[in-house]
């Protein structure tokens, strides 16, 4: 059976998790604030990281029932044991290696859980300010305001057969994706849209919910104030209340 995300059901919240910064004690911390939250899903994943994501994969799993989806942020990151998978196709940038080049090196890997396996088109959107996953991956982001190509990408991507969209800001991104450039691409989009980037506050949730996003992506907001995802679920359920679906 393939791994679902239950999109059309409702608007959901995701936290990222950086190994990096999983240690100590504050993996069982961000579990305890996100169970009692209702947080939807964990992601695990960087753009660069010095501790293993598997292990990390592992810990999340032994202490919650909340469902992990990997987050891969290159191929060092590859484990098969997360509930679902996230393959990443940068389709905002001209890397061959991020749109299948990695791919094909990763397919012998992830073959045998397949049905984990849930195609991403990756967008990298320019927030201000050089991001990690900019450098990174080499590639430039789509300028602020140019909704135009953010849409035709992004129904590109649908085309082409991702389950879903990520507009990305960058880990840390000074101001999120702006909410013009989620509802230009959600009113052309049939598939489920992510957007994550400079999310730390819940008003900047709303504003991405209201937009159009149908997850959010929760990271550095998190690690400076894991009850900030109380505030994001609180959110999420105002909108679900509402019935509100794609
Ligand atoms: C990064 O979109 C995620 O891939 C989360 O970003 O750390 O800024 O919340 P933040």
């Amino acid at each position: 059976m393939k791994a679902e995300i239950p999109w059309k059901k409702r608007k959901l919240v995701a936290q990222l998790i950086d190994p990096d910064r999983a240690g100590g004690d504050s993996l069982a911390t961000a579990v305890m604030y996100a169970e009692r939250a209702g947080l939807d899903l964990f992601l695990t994943g960087g753009s660069l990281t010095s501790v293993p994501v598997e292990g990390v994969t592992a810990r999340l799993k032994q202490l919650t029932s909340i469902p992990v989806v990997l987050f891969p942020g290159n191929l060092t990151q590859l484990t098969t044991m997360a509930d679902a998978i996230f393959l990443l196709s940068l389709i905002s940038g001209r890397n061959p290696e991020l749109l299948i080049g990695n791919h094909v090196i990763a397919a012998p890997i992830l073959k045998d859980v397949r049905e984990k396996v849930i195609p991403v088109g990756y967008m990298l959107i320019d927030c201000g300010g050089g991001t990690s996953v900019e450098y990174m991956s080499q590639t430039s982001p789509i300028p602020s305001g140019k909704n135009d190509i953010a849409v035709a990408t992004a129904v590109a991507g649908e085309m082409l057969g991702m389950r879903a969209i990520y507009l990305e800001g960058g880990s840390g991104a000074g101001r999120p994706v702006d909410p013009s450039m989620i509802r230009a691409v959600r009113d052309q989009l049939t598939i489920p849209l992510i957007v994550g980037g400079g999310l730390d506050s819940a008003s900047k949730v709303e504003e991405a919910f209201t937009a159009g996003a149908d997850m959010v992506v929760i990271g550095n907001g998190c690690e400076q104030n894991p009850d900030l995802i109380t505030g994001a679920c609180r959110v999420r359920d105002r909108f679900n209340s509402h019935s509100v679906t794609i």
